[in-house]
């Protein structure tokens, strides 16, 4: 197969629960990370699209399982985790929905683990990733939020996040959705994991 046509990209469905998603039939690539940690504006970004995923300054807007079919190749955003305002069934309905998910029979080609550049790195965020380590999934983290520092403090963070998170340093992207930067560079990651 050639290059993934990003223009294709369309929304598929949404999903409350776990038990309604499709059997798996093309190659996945899904995003996770904290509420508001900027997976719907990447994914906009990746697709070119200004509006495709649904995006807000308040937390919490992702709050279900959605799919998207780019060109033969399954997008998943999932919740963010982590929001501290809703309440705890609805914490718990996100929980199970991130953790059902990565517990289904899927094709898992890719995870991608977003982390905001700007910060130590959180708990949840090290479990996150200490569970993606757990089940063996071929994951990456993109570092979100890049623009909001400058280059000489983006390689400081980076190489900091590498240590705490406990991921190679060339298993992480530095990105921004709102410049553009990193974005080839996780096109081709995507590629190799799904083509
Ligand atoms: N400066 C800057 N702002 C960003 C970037 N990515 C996202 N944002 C902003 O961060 C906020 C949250 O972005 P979303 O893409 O909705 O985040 P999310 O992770 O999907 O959030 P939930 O769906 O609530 O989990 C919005 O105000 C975005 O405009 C980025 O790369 N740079
Ligand atoms: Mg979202």
């Amino acid at each position: 197969m050639a290059a993934i046509n990003y223009q294709l990209a369309r929304f598929e469905a949404s999903y409350g629960t776990i038990a309604q998603l499709p059997e798996p039939s093309q190659p996945e690539v899904s995003v996770v990370g904290r509420s508001n940690v900027g997976k719907s504006s990447l994914l906009n970004k990746l697709f070119g699209r200004k509006n495709l995923v649904k995006v807000s300054s308040k937390p919490g807007k992702t709050a279900n399982v959605n799919f998207f079919d780019v060109d033969g190749v399954t997008f998943v955003d999932l919740p963010g985790y982590g929001f501290a305002k809703v309440s705890k069934a609805e914490k718990d309905r996100w929980a199970n929905l991130i953790s059902g998910y990565f517990e289904d029979e899927r094709s898992f080609n890719l995870v991608i683990s977003l982390v905001d550049i700007r910060h130590e790195a959180q708990k949840l965020d090290q479990q996150m990733i200490g569970f993606l380590q757990e089940l063996e999934l071929p994951y990456i983290v993109a570092l979100t939020k890049a623009d909001k520092i400058g280059r000489g403090k983006q390689n400081s963070q980076a190489a900091l996040l590498s240590k705490q998170l406990g991921v190679p340093r060339d298993q992480m992207v530095i990105t921004s959705a709102e410049s553009g930067q990193g974005i080839d560079e996780l096109k081709r990651r995507i590629s190799d994991a799904c083509l």
